[in-house]
């Protein structure tokens, strides 16, 4: 008999019938996109659960950052992070300027801030760190090196839907912060994204900025693109968002089994609870040290998927290393970023995996 088949994510639906009954009204409005009125609603139940001032909802979350750069008119050089997916670098180029990659560092796998401070030259405008896997950033040492260079900060938060560092919405830091609401996330649209800014001014440019630059029927003045949420999108998240800290719950028990059988093995490092933290437990990275493990990353990744389990590569190769890129990046001095891409595997995950089905993954993981 085939062995069940568990992917490294499955999408969390709300019951059909709430959805359906949900969209029900569609057919009557027949207004299905450009800024309705679920659009509305949605952006402010999302803004009271992020606790923060204001929000932008978009198609999804490559278009807000790529939208929110543009917004904040960044020229030259930006230093980010090669730890991450492709969109991160892809919108930095996609609006014209230079990536600078800095290393990660190996605690949490976000930007390393002792690394940081050299990359910044009269070029640099902008830092765009990542909250990796929902491992939040040094905030505090951002802040400080922005300040006294003059940067603007924006934070990749695909990942960090919903978490708090002491009791402070995540969304609250930097310039701006990046949401995705992909189908994969913990809080997904199907597809979405959100920018979170306490800058009014850069709240109202993004609003126009995902509608052509319509400022009104008459007047456009910014050259935009098309990245709204339509209605059935931000249906789908007005469901999700009921039922979300039941699915946060769910996680929390996954992610703790893991622990249970995963923390304390000899040449595998996996993510801890953090203090003051409140996780969403998005996903979970294991790194293998192959020389005490004893077995390489592609070799635990071959074997569960012998056994039906796709576990993922999450982030390798390294963004600076893309095939479109060429040998562009090649320099960059990013060791530890290396080290991780080459070493880390991401378990499957989602509200969906019973404590039998982490029980059968670590199971395999650990005879070797
Ligand atoms: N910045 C960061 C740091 C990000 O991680 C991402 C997205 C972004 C920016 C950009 O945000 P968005 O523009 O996407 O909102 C997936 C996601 O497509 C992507 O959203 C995500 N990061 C990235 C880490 O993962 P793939 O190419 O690995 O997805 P795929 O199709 O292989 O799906 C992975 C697994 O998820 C499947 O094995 C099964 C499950 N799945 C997938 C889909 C599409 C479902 O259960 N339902 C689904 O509908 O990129």
């Amino acid at each position: 008999m085939e062995e069940k088949r568990i992917l490294v994510a499955r999408s969390s639906m709300p019951p059909f019938e709430e959805y359906v009954e949900a969209i029900r009204p569609l057919w009557e409005s027949a207004w299905l996109t450009n800024m309705g009125p679920n659009h509305e609603l949605l952006k402010q139940k999302l803004a009271d659960y992020l606790q923060v001032p204001n929000l932008s909802l978009f198609v999804n979350g490559h278009m807000a950052l790529e939208l929110c750069i543009q917004a904040m008119g960044l020229t030259g050089e930006v230093i980010t992070t090669p730890y991450t997916f492709v969109s991160t670098t892809h919108a930095i180029i996609r609006n014209g300027l230079t990536p600078v990659f800095c290393d990660i560092n190996p605690k949490d796998y976000t930007i390393d801030v002792d690394k940081l401070e050299s990359l910044i030259t009269e070029k640099t405008s902008a830092i765009i760190p990542v909250h990796v896997y929902g491992n939040i950033c040094d905030v505090e040492r951002i802040d400080q090196i922005a300040k006294k260079h003059n940067l603007k900060v924006i934070y990749d938060a695909a990942h960090t839907f919903g978490e708090t560092l002491n009791g402070v919405g995540v969304g609250n830091f930097g310039d701006a912060s990046m949401f995705s609401f992909h189908a994969t996330k913990v809080f997904h649209t199907i597809e979405g994204g959100a920018i979170t800014t306490a800058d009014k001014h850069l709240d109202a440019q993004m609003y126009k900025l995902k509608d052509f630059g319509i400022k009104d029927e008459e007047v456009i003045d910014g050259i935009g693109a098309n990245a709204k949420m339509n209605e059935f999108a931000a249906i789908m998240g007005l469901c999700n968002l009921v039922h979300l800290d039941e699915e946060m719950a769910k996680r929390k028990v996954v992610v703790e089994r893991y622990r249970k059988h995963l923390s304390n093995v000899a040449g595998l490092t996996i993510m801890q609870e953090v203090p003051g933290v409140k996780s969403n437990y998005a996903y979970f990275p294991a790194v293998f040290d192959e020389k005490i493990f004893g077995e390489t990353r592609n070799d635990v990744f071959a074997r569960l998927k012998e056994h039906n389990i796709f576990a993922r590569k999450y982030f390798y190769p390294l963004t600076t290393d893309l095939e479109c890129f060429g040998d562009r990046f090649a320099s960059a001095d990013i060791p530890v970023a290396r080290y991780t891409a080459d070493r880390v595997l991401t378990l499957p995950m989602s509200a969906s995996l019973s404590v039998e089905d982490v029980d059968r993954i670590c199971d395999i993981i650990l005879n070797r």
